[in-house]
This record gives C-alpha cells, structure tokens and sequence, in this order.
C-alpha cells in the first residue's frame, strides 16, 4: 500500500444496476464506500448499449429494483418492456434520489486489484494511477459489459462508417438513406433490424446463425394501469420472488419456462403440430415439453418453427435462410418487435453465410465467398466475452499471487455460488459463473446476491473475522452441481455455442455459467450456506 492510498471500508466496481445496489446497501449497514466507474455516469451496460431498438425483455415493473418502496411509487414506466433511454433515466432517478453519486468516482476505471495476504486487504489501482485500499471488494463489473468485436480482415481499412451496437454513439446516428450492413442476429440485432430497417435506404444482414426470437406485443401502459400495478405492488413483488426466473409476468425466460409445462411434440400427431403453429404461431411452434430436454423433439420443434416463420416471410428462401438450426434453448431467448416481418421489406436483404461466410471488410463495403455488398454504414451486432471478460481484463491477483485471468483461462471460470472464487478472499463478485443471473432476471438476482453479501461481510464485521474464501472443493461441487443440471438438457449441446457457455469466445474455455434451478432454489441454498457459519469457505 503506498501512503497516499484511499483507505475505504469496500471498493465497488461499477456503477450498473448491482453497483448502484451494492454501494446502497453497503453504506446503509454503515461501510465508508465507493465506487469506481469508468464511464462519466451511472448505468453500466444501460449506459453503453444504446443502439436503435435497445430494450429489455422483461417487464419494467419486475426489471426493477425491489428494495425501496419508495423507489417503485415514484418512478413513471412508460412502456410494458422498458428501452434503453428509460432504462438509463430510471438509473440516473435511483443514483440521484439515494444520493449515491457523492460516492462514485467517474472516469475512473480499475486496471489492477491485489490481495495482501498480511493484511487482510485489496489494493485496488486504476488508470489514472491512483490507488484505493479496503478490505472488501465487490465485482459489479456486469455480466454483459465486454463486448465481442469479430476478427474479420480488413474492418479498420473500412471507408464508411462503422458503428458498434455496446458502444452506441450518444449523438443522433442518421442512416436516413444509407446502405447498412448489419452483422449479428442475436437479442441485440433482433431489436435493431426492424428499426434499421426503416431508416436505411437499403439494409444487408449478414446472417452467420439464426435466432429463434419470440414475437411479443410490447405496448405502452393504458391510462390508469401503471397505478394499478403500483397499488398491488407488494403481490408482483412476492410472486416474482417465488419464480424460478425472477419474473413472474411475461418475460423472455417465462415464456419459455411456460412451453415446459406442455404436452410433448414426440407424441403429438401432425395435426396437432399444425394446429400448434395455426393457434399460437411460433410461439405455438415451440411450445412442447420435451423440447428442453430431447434433442430429437427440438430438432422437430425447430422444423415446425421453420414452418411458422414461412407463414410469415414472403420469400421461401429467405425464410429457410432465417430457421436456425442450432437447438432451441441453448442461447438465450429472445422477444422481437416485428423482426420477421422485416425481412419481407423491399429494401432489406438477408445474407445467409451459413452458405458461404464473410471473408473481409473492403474500404467499401463486405465480401463473402457469396459474392460482393457495397455499403456506407457497418453495424458490428456480435455479442460480448460474458460473465468472465470484465474481471479477465482487471488484473486481479489473489493469494499467492495467483492470477484470476490466468485461472479461469486455463482452469475455466470456476467460482463458489456463482459469487466467490477460491484463492480471492474478501472478494465478491457479483454474478460470476454458477449465479441464476443469465437465465433469470437480472435484477432479481442481483437483488439477492447483493443482500447475501451485505449481510456476509455484516456477519465477518461483527464476529471479528478478517477474511472469507471459497474452498475448491466447495467451488467444484457448486459448479459439479450446476452443469450438472444442465447436463440432461439441451441447454449446453455439443453442436451450440454460445456467451452461456463462452463458446461464443474463440479459446475461452467452455462451460455452461448459468445456474438453472432458479432463483428460489439458488437463495435457499445460499442462505443455508450462511445460516451454517459459511459453510464451504474458510473464516480467519
Ligand atoms: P449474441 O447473442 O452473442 O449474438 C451475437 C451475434 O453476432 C450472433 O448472431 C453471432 O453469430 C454473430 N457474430 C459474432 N461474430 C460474428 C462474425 N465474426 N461473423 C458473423 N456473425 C458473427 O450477442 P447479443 O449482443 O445479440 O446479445 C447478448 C445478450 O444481450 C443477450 O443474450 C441478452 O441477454 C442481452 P453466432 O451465433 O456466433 O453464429
């Protein structure tokens, strides 16, 4: 420690939606605190995301804090699903109305962190080379906060403009006219192609893997509604509480959740099929139980889906072109706003590079093995390093000078309840490999383990402990436990990869980081863990 160090009682990083929570919570159990922000505000991946379409796929009044009443009667949702403007605002609302800005510190981005056996604490060092010292750290570093930028040849020789969708310029982007290629049809191409769309003078989507997106009327509220909701509040809150994905009205993840309870496609006649994907379009394609857990039905429920999705685009190419064949379920689901519609628009063109891939970017434009796209305008739509990317780009170095990067590149990315790694005591990462939080609602789960760890180090503080650390052993039973859940699943097939499963990520090692027995399930234990002392780390 040098002695022109910050001495604090907890170091936050990141001012998102756990952040903004942790350095709440943390300050109320009477914790001197900050945050560390690199950005110039409040709202993490709210922040930097803000592409045209941007919004979030659960309903605003459960992706939402839960913890101040006061909080969820003053602010206003426009919309059933919030955007990304709203969403941003709500976070600015949250920061201003707790007074938590006093304790961040913008433009101030984390480049190392090391444990200092002796002492008990983290020396966090940042950019601008100052240094801050506590003996507790929590990771609020987002789960979706790196993203993914595509190794093609050639992207910087490009004349035109390049745009990326987890970095969205603040300023008015006008595409009125333009020709627009786009690449990437995961959840974020999904939400910007139809609005593209009608900007563009003409728009090319480059296809590498098509996206089973569920369509969804997302609308806003009706006169008097939002105030019903907020009457009932207290229901909402205890049945999102009580659902396996945090979400307990329409959500991407209950949409799915809700196909689960079906009959299963494997006995189902073809007349039942048909009349699945007449009443419920593809949504009803989808809709079976065995789907999640048969590959053979998924594969016959993607067909199906196939046949959905024809019924919708015009052109029977284009709609062949957009029937993934990856299994359902092993990305994460997606809710659309029009999406097949688009593409029976004449000024939209679907490239499916299944058939021949991109091989680089000219000064002009994409050239495939299929042939040549002059364009003005590149949007790169390709996803980000999740779960692991932000604490890999930190240089986090534990006990025994052990590298967490290093770990979790080589071992893969291991950790106890999904918030504590063996080798980093005192250090608390918010939703790290084993939470709920990617198939959940994020903000349930981030609710909960923000509490978890408030009362945690509230337990060490008052018992006179001066660390907590993971056991291996704990930390490999934990992620025995969770893949193990997925293991009778489609949820990690060989043939899918996926941010879930980092195969997304050419070298990062692969495994499923979810934690899929949901959020009731993943509390209990992680209670039980506490109400036994901390079972499964070690105190000193
Ligand atoms: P995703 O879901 O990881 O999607 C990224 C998309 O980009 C996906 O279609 C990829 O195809 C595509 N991609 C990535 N690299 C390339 C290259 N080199 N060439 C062509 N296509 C490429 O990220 P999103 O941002 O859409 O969504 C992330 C999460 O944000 C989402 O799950 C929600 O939780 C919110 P691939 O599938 O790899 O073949």
């Amino acid at each position: 420690m040098t002695s022109d160090s910050t001495r604090l009682d907890a170091i936050i990083v990141g001012a998102g939606f756990s952040g903004l929570y942790a350095l709440h919570r943390l300050r109320e159990q009477g914790l001197r605190t900050i945050i560390l922000e690199k950005a110039e505000n409040v709202g993490g991946t709210w922040l930097f995301n803000r592409y045209p379409g941007a919004r979030c796929d659960i309903e605003s009044i459960e992706y939402s804090y839960s913890f101040s009443e006061e909080i969820e009667q003053e602010w206003v949702w426009t919309e059933t699903m919030p955007r990304q403007p709203e969403i941003e605002a709500y976070l600015n609302f949250v920061a201003d109305r707790l007074d938590l800005r006093r304790d961040i510190r913008f433009h101030t981005e984390v480049t190392a962190m090391t444990f200092d056996e002796a002492a008990s604490e983290w020396e966090v060092r940042t950019a601008d080379g100052k240094a801050f010292v506590a003996p507790f750290v929590v990771a609020a570093t987002g789960i979706l906060s790196v993203p993914k930028e595509p190794e093609i040849p050639g992207m910087g020789a490009f004349e035109g403009v390049s745009l990326f969708t987890s970095r969205w310029p603040k300023q008015h982007v006008d595409l009125t006219g333009k020709r627009v290629g786009v690449i990437g049809t995961g959840s974020t191409g999904v939400q910007l192609i139809p609005v593209v769309a009608q900007q563009a003078g003409h728009l090319t989507v480059f296809q590498r893997s098509p996206a089973y997106t569920l369509p969804w009327e997302v609308r806003p509220f009706d006169d008097g509604e939002l105030d019903e909701l907020k009457a009932n509040y207290a229901q909402i809150r205890a049945a999102q509480r009580e659902h396996a994905v945090g979400a307990a009205r329409l959500s991407a993840f209950s949409v799915m959740f809700e196909m689960m309870t079906k009959p299963p496609l494997k006995s189902a006649s073809r007349e039942e099929q048909l009349r699945a994907v007449e009443e419920g379009g593809i949504i009803g394609a989808l809709s079976w139980g065995d789907v999640f857990f048969d590959i053979e039905a998924n594969q016959m429920a993607a067909k199906l889906y196939g046949e959905a999705v024809a019924r919708i685009v015009k052109n029977p190419e284009t709609a062949a072109a957009l029937t993934p064949s990856h299994p359902f379920g092993c990305k994460r689901p997606i809710i659309d706003q029009g999406y097949y519609e688009t593409f029976n628009r004449d000024n939209v063109t679907l490239v499916d590079l299944r058939k021949g891939p991109i091989v680089e970017v000219t000064p002009t434009g994409i050239h495939t093995e299929q042939g040549d796209h002059e364009l003005d305008v590149i949007i790169y739509a390709t996803g980000f390093d999740a779960m692991t990317g932000a604490m890999t780009r930190i240089a986090v170095t534990g006990r025994d000078e052990l590298s967490l990067g290093d770990f979790w590149t080589t071992e893969g990315p291991y950790a106890y309840l999904g918030i504590a790694v063996a080798g980093f005591p005192n250090l608390f990462i918010i939703q790290a490999a084993g939470s709920p939080a990617p198939a959940s609602n994020f903000v349930t789960a981030l609710e909960q383990h923000v509490e978890w760890i408030g009362d945690c180090i509230g337990y060490l503080r008052a018992n006179g402990y001066r660390s907590i650390e993971a056991l291996p052993d704990a930390q490999r039973e934990w992620i025995e436990h969770a893949t193990s859940l997925v293991a009778p699943t489609v949820l990690d097939h060989p043939s899918c990869n996926s941010w879930y499963n980092g195969g997304n990520v050419p070298g990062k090692k692969r495994m499923y980081m979810g934690y899929t027995a949901g959020i009731p399930e993943y509390r209990r234990r992680c209670d039980e863990v506490a109400d036994a002392g901390y079972t499964g780390f070690k105190l000193a």
